[in-house]
């Protein structure tokens, strides 16, 4: 399998993000991206190659301009509050909520960082914008393998992407890549196209980017957003509007959730997707649905990864596998490439 690799990704290494009430050491470590790649080299699955830079234009099919303007400057504008923020992550601390203005841009920096953003545990630094923005690369080359005729090809990038909407970052992500990858596949010609989420948090993000429409199809299976993060998306009853109507299926599971009804809720959105006529699938491919993920709460064991990949190649769509979240870092590498052997060793 091809595999489109960021190599920038180590320029973005947060310290810190605000957890009930203190700063504790990041999840999304650089290590997580290094682990997956020293397993695909270790299983010699997968040709590595690194992405030609892009455009900020083909970001902005997605993402608004004053959003990407924002993260391009937000380091530098994070450092001339104060020379000595150099020593810290930037995070954000006023949210516009309900009844506040949100089409004007504030001339604070602080202000705007919360204009953008719907969490403070996403730290921005030095090199934030540069690893992001080669992840929405990687991504690009990955959809544009697909419309070269390929089977396959995954995208290892970091930070993750699904959480990133339009106009906003949080859960670690800023570059919706899945949502770039899915918009260069229509802009390339496919008509109908899907995206289908199994990172353990619902992917608010993508969801948002494409709720109104009807030619990208998405499908998430996720902790019930009742009780789990981003909590305030991700119910059954949000079906997409407009043009979009039914072109969006959340499967919300209880906390404690096993492989069994896990694979099931699998079954049905693969059948939904195939209803939908996709031409092609980008998987939002998280591993945090594993029962050693210190922040998640589905119990799938390593090997239930080969299954996945299986269940997924059945679908018989080209597929662009996206690397998301999955923070149980010594075996994230392991869980992550059997999902692509699975699929490898069915598609072939
Ligand atoms: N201290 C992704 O998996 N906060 N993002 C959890 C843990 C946010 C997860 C609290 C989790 C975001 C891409
Ligand atoms: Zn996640």
């Amino acid at each position: 399998m091809q595999v489109f690799y960021n190599d920038r990704h180590p320029l973005h290494h947060g310290r810190h993000e605000m957890f009930r009430g203190r700063l504790v050491p990041c999840f999304e470590v650089p290590a997580r991206a290094d682990h997956v790649l020293q397993e695909l080299h270790a299983r010699g699955l997968g040709q590595v190659a690194t992405a030609p830079e892009v455009a900020v234009d083909v970001l902005a099919r997605v993402h608004a301009r004053r959003y990407l303007d924002f993260l391009a400057t937000a380091w530098d504008e994070w450092i001339a509050l104060d020379p000595s923020n150099a020593e810290r992550d930037a995070l954000p601390s006023y949210w516009p909520i309900r009844t506040f203005r949100s089409d004007v841009l504030p001339a604070s920096f602080p202000a705007r960082m919360g204009l953008f953003s719907f969490d403070a545990g996403s730290p921005i630094t030095a090199g934030t914008w540069q690893a992001a923005r080669q992840g929405g690369a990687c991504a690009v080359a990955g959809a544009r393998h697909l419309l070269q005729g390929a089977r396959s090809a995954f995208v290892l990038t970091r930070p993750p992407g699904h959480h990133a909407g339009h106009d906003f970052f949080g859960g670690y992500c800023f570059v919706n890549n899945a949502a770039v990858a899915a918009q260069c596949l229509r802009d390339g010609g496919l008509d109908r196209v899907a995206v289908l989420d199994v990172d353990y948090h619902h992917g608010n993000g993508t969801q948002a980017i494409f709720y109104e429409r009807g030619d990208v199809f998405f499908a998430s299976i996720h902790g019930d957003p009742h009780t789990e993060y981003p909590y305030y998306l991700g119910h059954a009853d949000e079906r997409g509007s407009g043009a979009g109507l039914d072109c969006n299926l959340n499967l919300p599971l209880p906390r404690g959730t096993g492989f069994a009804a896990w694979q099931e809720a699998l079954r049905l959105a693969l059948q939904r997707i195939a209803a939908h006529g996709a031409q092609a699938l980008v998987v939002s491919l998280g591993l945090d649905t594993f029962a050693g993920d210190p922040i998640s709460g589905f119990t799938l064991a390593s090997d239930d990864y080969l299954r996945v990949g299986e269940a997924l190649a059945g679908a018989g769509l080209p597929t662009l596998f996206v690397f998301e979240g999955g923070y149980a870092v010594a075996e994230v590498g392991v869980n992550a490439v059997n999902v692509l052997q699975g699929f490898a060793d069915r598609a072939a």
